[in-house]
């Protein structure tokens, strides 16, 4: 069951060749995907790639190093492996058996949730899809094609969801989620950061710390889900996850490494004349993606979420490490909001309703990390600066703050002040043309950017010289 069968035209380890309409269905949805991925996925043409395929669902082992055509990589659908004896963890369910079909009253729900699940990894690449012309290394640009054909995969992981339990609705929506593009004005993409662009490497790396990591939240959270191949699904696609964070948390690393060097080296924050991305502009980007970012989780309060949860769709972050009686009915929490005074505060809310601020507050915990790691590559340099997140009201678009604007301190500000002072704390015109002016590609073997330092290691144990990619 675990192994993945790669004789099938589509390889799985769902038994696909058992269900012969399900097959046929899937397989009549491949070509559109192909035909999405040749004019929306990656841009720069390739001869091949030197990818991981995942192989086997197991915790050892699970995938396979190789240089592959981009096109010719096997996308496929991966479960992890069935608990048999998984039991609903949370909500008005908790205790009964987890469900291997879709209970008639919650179609519509988990329906929706796995749409805007789907929606999200199709739309990622369609944002990275230019950035392949200016990476700064062929290790950069590996692990850039790496994030998107698992971004891809993903997406197939969701349609094989929608195909096999949701009926022609289903089929329906998976060809929508073909039809939606990034920042298109006929039919967006569903949640805002996906149709923000990511037009330089330093929007892709945050994009990748930031909102990848919402996607691991997310996953997180459905990975609990009473419907066991949803939850089987996200837990698989968490794996592949964390190399696309590591490919951001060790990008920024590498930008202020740089950054922070260069800094030293000529005694001034201006170093933009070096070559290099400033400390200044580093933090409004981190600004920026953080902020778009946190918009992805929803309200503050939320009678979705509390439905979602009540009913078993969507559980919390580590939920069966949570010592409450995971039901919630009962319990209270205070979550970030505008007070009947008009100020930035809290207000109490029942814990249901809450929840959206419940996984929010582990992500930004999380996001911290990143912060404190950065800040130890400044102060080993020995500079004073440091980076740092900014206030959870700040340029927020969804939510309790959506309707006023604070600065990155927290402080409350008019909307004619915002329009003064936001180019100090969001990257500007200038900040962005300078960003994109050092975006010059370097696809020569062992050669990197001015703006970027090298990675310390290479991928699967390669120096970082090797021959990541091949061009025509
Ligand atoms: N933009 O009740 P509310 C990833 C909508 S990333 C636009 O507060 P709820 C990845 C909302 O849909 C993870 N619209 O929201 C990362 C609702 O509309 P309806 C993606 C927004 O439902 C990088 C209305 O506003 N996965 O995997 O409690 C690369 C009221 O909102 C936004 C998921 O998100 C927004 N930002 O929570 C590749 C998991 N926020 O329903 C991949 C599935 C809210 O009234 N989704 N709205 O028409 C969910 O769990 C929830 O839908 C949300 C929203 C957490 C997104």
């Amino acid at each position: 069951m675990a192994v993945a069968d790669y004789t099938e035209k589509i390889p799985n380890n769902v038994d696909l060749s058992e269900d012969r309409r399900l097959q046929r269905a899937l397989e009549s949805w491949q070509p559109n995907f192909l035909r999405w991925w040749e004019s929306m996925g990656p841009a720069l043409p390739t001869r091949d790639v030197y990818l991981r395929t995942a192989v086997d669902v197991g915790r050892e082992g699970w995938a396979q190093f190789d240089h592959v055509p981009m096109r010719d990589y096997r996308w496929g659908i991966f479960l992890a492996e069935r608990d048999r004896d998984r039991r609903v963890a949370f909500g008005q369910h908790m205790g009964e058996p987890a469900w291997q079909q879709v209970p008639g009253e919650y179609r519509a729900d988990l329906r929706r949730l796995i749409v805007i699940q789907g929606d999200t990894e199709p739309a990622s690449v369609e944002q990275q899809r230019n950035l392949g012309a200016t990476a700064p290394s062929l290790y950069d640009l590996r692990n850039l094609f790496q994030v998107n054909v698992e971004e891809g995969r993903h997406l197939w992981a969701m349609v094989y969801l929608l195909h096999a339990y949701f009926g022609r609705d289903g089929r329906e929506e998976a060809e929508e989620l073909l039809r939606r593009n990034s920042g298109s004005q006929e039919s967006p993409r569903i949640l805002g950061a996906f149709n923000e662009e990511t037009p330089d490497w330093l929007s892709f790396f945050m994009f990748t710390y930031f909102t990848d990591r919402d996607g691991k939240y997310q996953l997180g959270t459905l990975k609990e889900s009473a419907f066991d191949p949803l939850s089987r699904t996200c837990e698989f696609m968490l794996k592949e996850e964390s190399h696309h964070m590591f490919v951001g948390t060790t990008g920024i690393d590498r930008v202020v490494e740089r950054t922070a060097r260069l800094m030293v080296e000529h005694d001034t924050d201006d170093i933009g004349p070096y070559g290099a991305i400033p400390l200044t502009v580093i933090q409004k980007y981190l600004n920026f993606h953080y902020s778009v970012s946190l918009d992805l989780f929803g309200s503050e309060t939320s009678s979705n979420v509390a439905k979602y949860f009540t009913t078993g769709l969507k559980g919390r972050w580590s939920e069966e490490r949570r010592t409450d009686d995971h039901r919630l009915t009962d319990d209270a929490m205070m979550v970030d909001a505008v007070t009947e005074d008009g100020e930035i505060g809290q207000a109490e809310v029942s814990a249901l309703v809450g929840l959206n601020t419940d996984l929010r507050r582990a992500y930004i915990a999380d996001c911290q990390n990143g912060v404190n790691r950065w800040n130890k590559i400044l102060e080993g340099t020995g500079l004073p600066q440091r980076l740092r997140l900014p206030h959870i009201a700040f340029n927020r678009r969804v939510g309790a703050f959506a309707r006023i604007e604070a600065t990155p301190d927290g402080e409350l500000i008019s909307a004619e002040e915002w329009a003064r002072r936001k180019g100090g704390w969001l990257p500007t015109d200038v900040d962005k043309t300078h960003v994109r002016s050092l975006m010059l590609p370097v696809h020569e073997r062992g050669k990197i950017a001015a703006w970027i330092a090298p990675p310390r290691q290479g991928i699967n144990g390669k120096p970082f010289d090797y021959d990541y990619v091949h061009l025509p």
